[in-house]
């Protein structure tokens, strides 16, 4: 091979690295997705999103990761990271201005972050589906989803986050699910014993982190052009940042 098509091939890969991006396949109203999202964006990267649907997965999901859950990220190198949490920490690795891994402490936050993946996100589908799990009253899920949401009360009398002052790691993987829970009644969120954690996940709804995570994507199709998020979005142009 002459010199000449080594630099042409080494200039292709080079081009090709460039211009590729992390592929995430993602689900607009999955809340482990939505903390994927909340982590990509903050941590100011690009990735190529790829919108699907749940009653209709691609085959490339598929193929990326077999259990077929959302969020999926896709590295350059071919690595699969298949669990949110996962990919919002290796987000913030890359790129952590905000400080999330440092507020309040990473093991604590892992353990509310477990309590609320586990025992509150039980509760809370059978809160939200309660026709389908009839051996309890939507009202004994709902009242089991609430342990939760007092402790999370009790933390935010003290400080304004989860973690400290500021939104950090805990916030950014709960509030989605403590957004779910409070759409299920919302007359009876509002009236609920829960005011910090009300004008918490209110100040969420109303942020541009949240708008910013929100943007409506029609399904992906393989031949679809690029479609980016993150760094390379255009952030809203209004509403102060939570
Ligand atoms: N432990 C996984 C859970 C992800 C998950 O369960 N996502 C839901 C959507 S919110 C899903 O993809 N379910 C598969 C399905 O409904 O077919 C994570 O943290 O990423």
């Amino acid at each position: 091979m002459d010199v000449f098509n080594i630099v042409f091939i080494v200039t292709k890969l080079i081009f090709i690295v460039i211009n590729s991006y992390p592929v995430l396949y993602s689900f607009r109203r999955c809340p482990y997705a939505m903390r994927a999202r909340l982590a990509i964006a903050t941590a100011q990267i690009s990735v190529e999103l790829r919108e699907i649907e749940l009653s209709n997965k691609p085959n490339a999901l598929l193929l990326a990761s077999p259990k077929g859950t959302v969020p999926v990220l896709q590295l350059h190198n071919g690595d699969i990271i298949d669990e949110s949490l996962n990919i919002m920490l290796w987000a913030l690795q890359q790129n952590d201005h905000e400080h999330w891994l440092e507020t309040g402490g990473i093991k604590q936050a892992e353990q509310l972050i477990q309590w609320n993946d586990g025992e509150f996100k039980y509760y809370l589908d059978r809160y939200k589906y309660s026709d389908r799990y009839p051996e309890r009253s939507e009202l004994e899920y709902r009242q089991q989803g609430e342990l939760f949401l007092a402790e999370l009360e009790r933390r935010l009398n003290q400080q304004s986050f989860l973690g400290g002052h500021h939104f950090a790691l805990a916030d950014a993987a709960i509030l989605p699910f403590v957004r779910q829970f409070s759409v299920v009644d919302t007359v009876w969120f509002k009236e609920s014993p829960y005011p910090a954690l009300q004008q918490w996940l209110n100040q969420f709804l109303s942020s541009h982190r949240f708008d910013k995570i929100m943007t409506k994507y029609p399904p992906w199709k393989p031949d679809d052009q690029l479609q980016l998020f993150g760094q390379a979005q255009d952030p809203p142009k209004s509403k102060a940042d939570a």
